[in-house]
């Protein structure tokens, strides 16, 4: 896969793979393991709901910078459209001074742009949540890293001309459905829509792609086209494209309100607003939960963190319960919007039961919280999610 040198290990582990390939066999061979990680099958996608398909990417498998496609989590609200791209079109319209209608040829003739980019559904973690909050119950693997092809959603808006009002640009995918909370619209199929303020959308890391690790884009990931909003949590980045529209007022949509919003306070006052950005956030890929580990010797423990629009500066890693921390080793380099892999060498942990923790901190200084956000309610849940394992006697 592209990229693979670029972002391997540049300090220790000749082949990380084999290593934790071997590691993991050992273990295995050696009972500690859960059963599913015990399986000789290769990883694969973990179903959290069948209809429409919600799948999650098996975090423990972590072992890769980029995810490979058919392991990268799927979040889908409605069935997945199949779309004919001889048909297909993308429409610009609203606040522009040239509507436009694409087809998907003239959009592969445009000058392209390719970033790796890492989508985190914004209830990746919500199954760890207690009290339960509604939504599908992702553990820690609704996040994924892909290096996305296409081209940038300023240049179509820049082809379109903006009109001296344009506030937001709304993506409007092709699927639809009924949809569940109040308030909802009297329409019986809504399609899932996302505004965009100007002053993001018209930056550079907000793509529309249709090529997705150097393969065509799939039908689960958005086929013809889907955008891609580096920084921001997986909502934004809307699937099946079908019409771009520009309005001159703030867009409240139904996946802006009903969904996808959380209580901000300012001077006490709960204020609804519309999720954006990624918060910071490290998730230990192993052990898992649960894991039995061998007495005696180092075990290392390894995971990744991310930033949305800001770099992972440090990861310190907790091996009781959060009263002592140390600094993980970084394994990939900074890549912007991206997560950064880590890991830390347990040395000779004593046998008895250990709560693991990981702690991420980003170039703005900011860290996660020990506990839940009820403001948040179901989304952006970046407190620290602790690991609890058991080595033997
Ligand atoms: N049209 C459309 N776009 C969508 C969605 C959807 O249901 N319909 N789900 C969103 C959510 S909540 C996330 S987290 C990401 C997931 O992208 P993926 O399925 O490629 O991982 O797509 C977003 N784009
Ligand atoms: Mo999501």
């Amino acid at each position: 896969m592209i990229h693979q040198t670029t972002h391997h290990s540049e300090n220790g582990f000749l082949d990380r793979r084999l290593f934790l390939r071997s590691a993991a066999l050992a273990a295995a061979a050696w009972g500690g393991l859960p059963a599913f990680l015990q399986a000789e099958d290769a990883p694969a996608l973990i179903p959290r709901e069948t209809d429409p398909q919600n799948l999650e990417f098996p975090f423990a498998s972590l072992d890769s910078f980029l995810t490979p496609n058919k392991l990268f989590y799927v979040r889908n609200h409605f069935a997945a459209p199949k779309l004919d791209v001889e048909t297909w079109r993308l429409q610009v319209k609203g606040a522009v001074k040239k509507p436009l209608e694409l087809t998907h040829a003239e959009i592969l003739n445009l000058p392209a742009r390719t970033i790796p980019v890492t989508l985190e559904c914004v209830g990746n973690g919500r199954a760890f949540l207690d009290p339960k909050a509604k939504g599908v119950q992702w553990q820690l693997g609704a996040v994924s890293t892909a290096e996305w092809a296409g081209v940038t959603l300023a240049s179509i808006l820049e082809r379109a001309g903006l009109q001296s009002g344009a506030l937001d640009v709304v993506l409007e995918g092709a699927d639809s459905g009924e949809v569940k909370n109040e308030p909802k619209p009297p329409d019986r199929q809504l399609h899932f829509a996302r505004g965009l303020p100007l002053r993001k959308a018209l930056e550079p890391e907000v793509l529309l792609a249709y090529r997705m690790n150097g393969e065509a884009l799939s039908v689960s990931h958005g086929f013809p086209l889907r955008a891609i909003v580096a920084g921001w949590y997986g909502m934004a980045s809307v699937k099946w494209l079908q019409r771009i529209v520009v309005t001159d007022r703030p867009f409240h949509g139904y996946d802006h309100t009903a969904d996808y919003s959380i209580w901000e306070r300012r001077d006490g006052l709960p204020n609804l607003i519309s999720l954006s950005a990624m918060e910071v956030k490290a998730s230990i890929a192993r052990p898992v939960a649960g894991e039995v580990l061998p007495a005696g010797k180092a075990y290392p423990i390894h995971g990744a963190a991310w930033a949305g629009e800001s770099d992972i500066t440090k990861v310190e890693v907790s091996t009781d319960g959060g009263t002592t921390w140390t600094a993980a080793r970084f394994v990939d380099e900074v890549t912007p919007f991206c997560w950064r892999r880590w890991d830390y060498a347990w040395e000779k942990p004593h046998a008895g039961n250990h709560q693991l923790l990981a702690r991420a901190t980003d170039r703005r200084g900011r860290s996660q919280p020990t506990q839940r956000d009820p403001d948040r309610r179901g989304y952006a849940m970046n407190h620290l999610v602790p690991v609890d394992v058991r080595v033997r006697e």
